[in-house]
């Protein structure tokens, strides 16, 4: 059995869609946090492959880099992808969208001119309501999943990035979409998921 330790800051994050993929799957890991930024300043970055994190470790020295080709190899590993190949490039659009509407979210996070804050605050939001009702709908047509033939890395991914967003934003992005709602709700039921969403560390983001 591989060893797993999983290199991240203690907030969600990129670190949370791999921790969900993780418990889901029933994969014993270490959930590496840093104690603050300056841990990981001064001890941790140069060792990372781009000096970034998530990082997951494997048996002590093999280091896998970018959250979601991260979560596709959990996929893979554990059946959670399409039964095609036209079923993964679905599963990697949708992966795809996901990751412009968290990247727009971003984008106004860290924006520090007002002036242009608020204009990327009504882009983001106008992209959000429109990603959110596209993907609605997909989730609607098949159930609760993204892709036709039950649940995959990607239902997986979303319940866990999209509390991110949520975070950030303050407010949960799911909660006027009924399918949505549903498909998280649907992975969060998931019994490892759910132990390990009652004793994970509280953060702010
Ligand atoms: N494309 C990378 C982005 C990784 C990334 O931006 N990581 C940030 C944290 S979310 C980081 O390591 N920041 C610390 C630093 O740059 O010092 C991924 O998806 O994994």
């Amino acid at each position: 059995m591989l060893n797993y330790k999983l290199y991240y800051f203690n907030v969600t994050g990129l670190g949370e869609p791999i921790r969900y993929l993780l418990h889901y799957c029933g994969v014993e890991f270490e959930d590496y946090r840093f104690q603050d930024f300056d841990e990981w300043k001064n001890h941790f970055q140069d060792k990372m492959p781009m000096r970034q994190v998530p990082v997951l470790e494997i048996d002590g020295c093999e280091k896998l880099h970018q959250h979601i080709s991260i979560c596709r190899y959990f996929g893979k590993k554990f059946n959670l992808c399409g039964s095609t190949l036209e079923e993964d490039q679905r599963i990697d659009e949708v992966m795809y969208d996901i990751n412009d509407m968290r990247l727009s979210i971003a984008n106004y996070y860290n924006e520090t001119v007002v002036e242009f804050k608020a204009a990327l605050k009504e882009r983001m939001l106008s992209k959000l309501s429109f990603f959110l009702g596209k993907l609605d709908m997909l989730a609607s047509k098949n159930g609760q999943s993204f892709v036709r033939g039950g649940i995959t890395w990607v239902d997986i991914y979303y319940a866990g990035i999209s509390e991110v967003m949520s975070n950030i934003l303050e407010r949960d992005i799911n909660e006027d979409y009924a399918n949505l709602t549903k498909l998280v709700a649907h992975v969060r039921n998931n019994n490892r998921i759910k132990a390990y969403l009652e004793k994970r560390p509280k953060t702010i983001i």
